[in-house]
């Protein structure tokens, strides 16, 4: 088992300032969550969404990785609500609002630069490229708040490896859709389309996921449908919502948070709470969670996925790779 969960669990005991057996009932209680979505999983008992049978029942197992966390997950409802989608609206609350006119078919994806071949692959292929796995990720906002959400979706690596990149590929970008008609909301001053990249060996670590859904169901317009990515390890605005085009290159590619402001948000932004952002510490989150009272918790370094990631920065410096 690659997450160590012994850690994060008393981080939240010390953090939170609860009864350890608060703590050890909310995470029996999100255990129990768990194994009842993998039985319902199993049983084909998915809720109507369009991701039914298509999910594997081997709930987050991948190979001998568990890819789940034992902190208590954000309701449905939170992580629908309260988004950054800036196409959409600045506003936590304005996605859920607006993203409803988002047209999400038909919808491709587009593969091009240093490929074999370039592609285009339709949503319908890529749902079918690979079983969905059920993935429980913390998911960490460089704004200092947090969820636990599961993802639906597989390794991005498997995505890539169809694709067939050259050796030449060093870095991936991912380009989420940018149309004025149904995202008259997007402020002006900024370079849309959303854009966002990683190193090859980043994209290719099995942690990254291309995401479908969650809870479950087909991810909710807000939260970047039809298809994303999702970067556990870094902060949130690495993981692109709503994406129409990879492009593998041999440079780093363009970021649209770095492109506002190189001095807060660099190209690898790993959650790492020893490197604070210029106007605000990232030594702690707000998580939100099911919780009635808002808590805030240390925030782990990658995000809790160290033994997973760690490995990929050996020797930098992460404060200058911020
Ligand atoms: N296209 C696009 N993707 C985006 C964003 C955005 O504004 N536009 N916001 C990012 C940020 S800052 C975060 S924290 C996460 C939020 O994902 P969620 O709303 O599903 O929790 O999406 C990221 N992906
Ligand atoms: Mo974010």
């Amino acid at each position: 088992m690659l997450i160590r969960s012994e850690g994060s669990r008393e981080s939240v005991i010390r953090s939170s300032e609860i009864t350890p057996q608060h703590v050890f009932e909310s995470f029996q209680r999100s255990r129990r969550q768990f194994l009842a979505t993998g039985a319902a999983l199993g049983a084909g008992a998915l809720a109507a969404g369009r991701l039914s049978g298509l999910v594997q029942p081997s709930v987050a197992h991948a190979g001998s990785v568990t890819y789940t966390v034992p902190d208590p997950q954000t309701p449905l409802q939170k992580a629908a609500t309260y988004n950054n989608f800036y196409e959409f609206g600045t506003d936590k609350d304005e996605p859920a609002r607006y993203a409803k006119t988002l047209k999400t078919r038909p919808w491709a994806i587009a593969v091009e630069g240093l490929v074999k071949k370039p592609l285009t692959l339709d949503i319908d292929t890529l749902l079918k490229l690979r079983p969905l796995e059920n993935r429980v990720y913390r998911h960490r906002c460089v704004e200092a708040w947090s969820m636990v959400i599961p993802w639906d979706g597989y390794s991005l690596s498997e995505l890539i490896n169809h694709c067939q990149p050259l050796p030449s590929a060093k870095y991936v970008q991912f380009l989420s859709l940018y149309d004025k008609k149904q995202m008259p909301q997007a402020p002006s001053g900024y370079d849309w389309p959303y854009s966002e990249g990683l190193r090859m060996d980043e994209a290719m670590n099995p942690l990254a996921l291309l995401t479908f859904g969650f809870y479950g169901q087909t991810l909710q317009n807000q939260n970047g449908a039809p298809v994303r990515i999702i970067l556990p390890w870094k902060y949130g605005f690495k993981s692109a919502k709503s994406i129409v085009k990879i492009i593998f290159t041999d440079k780093q590619p363009r970021t649209l948070w770095n492109e506002i402001a190189s001095g807060e948000y660099g190209f690898y932004s790993n959650v790492n709470p020893k490197v604070d952002h210029p106007r605000w510490s990232q030594a702690h989150e707000r998580r939100i969670d099911g919780s009635l009272f808002p808590h805030t918790i240390p925030t782990l370094m990658f995000n809790g996925y160290a033994d997973q990631v760690a490995g990929m920065y050996a020797g930098m410096n992460l404060a200058k790779y911020y």
